[in-house]
């Protein structure tokens, strides 16, 4: 059984979204791989959240969420395991903002900056987006920013594109 809640491990907010295929299905497919993942433990997830397309607009409406994890992995590392489950899924890499059947992407990792060409930490464009910040903000409403305090003091709600509740899975769901 893997070690769990190790003081050295590092809390992650990861976004995730899918518009393709059987949303729910892999949404819930990507939590298990995840948790499944001996180095990362799923530890709380935020509602499911029915969203209106960002950037390219027309597509399908995604689902979206937010998850917290615990992992012994540096951010390459976790960024490896994202691409994994993407993979897994079936993912196939199309234009920038374009239809996908699972999309996970990490938007904080503790307090830490990064930025290299393929990966930023906090994720660069996560308070522009409601799809991110509102299943975020439902999870840890005062989650800060490294450097920058609250991050809900950064977000001015857009209501373009909205984001509302559809749904929440248990915990029996994702947790093997
Ligand atoms: N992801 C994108 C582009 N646009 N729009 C919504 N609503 N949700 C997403 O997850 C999303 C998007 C690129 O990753
Ligand atoms: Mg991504
Ligand atoms: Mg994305």
């Amino acid at each position: 059984m893997k070690e769990m809640g190790k003081a050295e491990d590092r809390a992650v907010f990861l976004g995730l979204g899918s518009n393709l295929g059987d949303r729910r299905e892999n949404l819930l497919a990507a939590l298990r791989l995840l948790d499944g993942n001996e180095d990362v433990r799923v530890a709380e997830v935020s509602s499911v959240y029915e969203t209106k397309p960002w950037g390219v607009t027309e597509q399908p409406d995604f689902l979206n969420m937010v998850a917290l994890v615990h992992t012994s992995l540096g951010p390459r590392g976790m960024l490896a395991v994202c691409r994994e489950v993407e993979e897994e899924l079936g993912r196939v890499r199309g234009k920038r903002w374009g239809p996908r059947v699972i999309d996970v992407d990490i938007l904080l990792m503790d307090d830490l900056e990064l930025e290299e060409e393929d990966l930023i930490i906090p994720h660069p464009r996560m308070l522009e987006r409601d799809f991110v910040m509102v299943p975020l903000l439902e999870l840890r409403p005062r989650v800060r920013l490294p450097g920058r305090g609250e991050a809900r003091r950064h977000f001015s709600r857009g209501d373009s594109e909205g984001a509302r509740v559809a749904f929440r899975y248990d915990k029996e769901e994702w947790h093997g």
